[in-house]
């Protein structure tokens, strides 16, 4: 099985709606970033992925270019598409949050590509994430890892 075909079904688990649990909301003074979490990586895998709503209060548009983290060298923004009734995903180089508006990063959404994660990430640590936006300083998130388990409390595993 290959790591997009495994990715795929892990997140056909998770398309039940994410519970609406308020998280840390991190603030700078005109963007906001709320409910972050990492997935928690599968053993056996160095991939993963990761959420969080960014609002921007500027009237001008935001522009995201770009992810890093130090538990990671390779973070990508990602799309979710649907085509032909498959689901497939790629890379986009960055990504607008219009002025006053929000873009939300969810699963079988826009989201965050984590590759090669130096060492496992497990439920309950925290990591540093910190996110660059074009003119405008970055911003660090501290961002929960959690399992699939914590993403979807009400689901079991029953479908
Ligand atoms: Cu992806």
């Amino acid at each position: 099985m290959n790591k997009i075909c495994f990715i795929a079904i892990v997140l056909s688990f998770t398309l039940i709606s994410i519970n609406s649990d308020v998280f840390a909301v991190e603030h700078d003074s005109n963007i906001i970033i709320d409910g972050p979490y990492v997935r928690a990586s599968i053993p056996g895998t160095s991939i993963t992925s990761a959420y969080m709503s960014i609002e921007n209060k500027n009237d001008e548009a935001l522009i995201l270019t770009g992810v890093s983290g130090l538990f990671s060298d390779r973070i990508e923004i990602h799309q979710h598409t649907m085509s032909d009734g498959m689901m497939k995903m790629r890379q986009v180089e960055q990504l607008t949050i219009e002025g006053n508006n929000k873009v939300v990063l969810q699963p079988m959404g826009y989201h965050l590509m984590i590759f090669n994660v130096k060492k496992a990430l497990l439920p309950e640590e925290e990591l540093s994430l910190t996110l660059h936006f074009k003119q405008q300083k970055d911003l660090v998130v501290t961002i929960p890892v959690r399992s699939i388990k914590q993403e979807n409390p009400a689901k079991k595993q029953h479908h």
